[in-house]
């Protein structure tokens, strides 16, 4: 499968999140792209730099002025002490309810609070140009469908699938997935689904979508009374206005067998078949493995096989985007063999 991949996705290198009040190292690494890069490699696939320029997609999926904070933080934090270039920035303060979010602070560690849903999506130097390959692979993937491509798959990080039209949060900063689905409409494709296999619930493409009807959204996920991100991913959130029954939400308990997750992932293929879409968008994270280090699922590597099969059985032009997993040594086996179980069922 013809798979986006580029040097930049190495240059997002954050030194610690925070666990229990401690420094740890960040489970999102720069490691995870080279264990893809290397498995794609060595199977066979064939790699391209990202071809295309997102700045005007991205300009149709997030806010000018988060844009705008994120390509300029790494700049605004070195700016206010040089002695910065060794530190990462860390946000203490965030505009919650009652407090404003329309007017954008002066201050530097303001504007990360206010851009922030959590403070475990550490910023540093690379993180601009990284996070831009990303959006970039996947308007170039939606090309090559538009050019009779059937399926492209964009091995980038840092992820997406949590970052909101003015937020960054889990790891992630450009929505990678809602930039295909949104590239993918603008090409031409009257429906849209995106699917999201990640182990947690992707907040952010759902609150894209959440009010539209030609962009389809389903998501299997750790119920997010127990798992992050918490304040989003229920079953009763349904979709509104022109959105409403388009947005589906599949939760399971923390722990959930592996079996459990297949029979839900039948009941996203039913939903996205039914949606009649001209394409599809797949979060494909990989966090489901049983050797997760922060996930509780239970998906062996042939089972991310199946999981390919069953997505190759619905016949659609369709555009990965990697999203999480952080058992690093295992994830480009993981994410070859989805591509190679889809593939297969072609
Ligand atoms: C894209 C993606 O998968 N983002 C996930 C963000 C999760 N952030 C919270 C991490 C909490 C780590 N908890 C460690 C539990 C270890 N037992
Ligand atoms: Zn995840």
């Amino acid at each position: 499968m013809i798979t986006f991949f580029s040097e930049q996705h190495v240059q997002h290198a954050p030194q610690h999140e925070f666990f229990r009040g401690e420094r740890v190292p960040c489970f999102e690494s720069p490691a995870r792209a080279r264990y893809v890069q290397q498995q794609l490699v060595a199977r066979g696939h064939v790699l391209r730099e990202p071809d295309a320029d997102s700045l005007m997609v991205l300009a149709q999926v997030h806010t000018a002025r988060y844009l705008a904070f994120l390509e300029g933080a790494w700049a605004d934090w070195l700016a206010l002490e040089p002695g910065n270039a060794d530190r990462q920035p860390f946000p203490s303060v965030w505009p919650v309810r009652s407090l404003r979010a329309d007017v954008e602070p002066a201050n530097f560690t303001a504007r990360l609070g206010l851009y922030s849903m959590d403070n475990g999506s550490p910023v540093c130097a690379g993180t601009w140009a990284a996070a831009k390959a990303g959006a970039d692979a996947a308007v170039s993937a939606t090309r090559l469908l538009h050019a009779g491509e059937h399926a492209v798959f964009c091995a980038t990080r840092p992820p997406g699938h949590h970052a909101g039209a003015d937020f960054m949060g889990g790891y992630c900063f450009l929505n990678n997935a809602a930039v295909a689905a949104q590239a993918l409409r603008a090409q031409g494709c009257r429906r849209v689904a995106v699917l999201d296999v990640d182990y947690h619930h992707g907040n952010g493409t759902q609150s894209l979508f959440y009010e539209r009807a030609d962009v389809l959204f389903v998501s299997l996920h750790g119920d997010p009374r127990t798992e992050y991100p918490f304040y989003l991913g229920h079953a009763d959130e349904t979709g509104r206005g022109a959105g409403e029954g388009f947005n589906l939400n599949l939760p399971l308990p923390a722990g959930s067998a592996a079996s459990t997750w297949f029979e839900a992932l039948d009941v996203a293929c039913a939903r996205i078949a039914w949606h009649g879409a001209d394409a599809l968008v797949v979060s494909l994270g990989l966090d489901t493995f049983a050797g997760d280090p922060i996930s509780t699922f239970a998906l062996q590597a042939d089972d991310f096989s199946r999981l390919g099969e069953r997505l190759g059985r619905l016949g659609m032009p369709t555009v990965f985007v990697l999203e999480g997993g952080y058992a690093a040594a295992e994830l480009g086996e993981n994410a070859v063999n989805v591509i190679e179980g889809f593939e297969q069922a072609g």
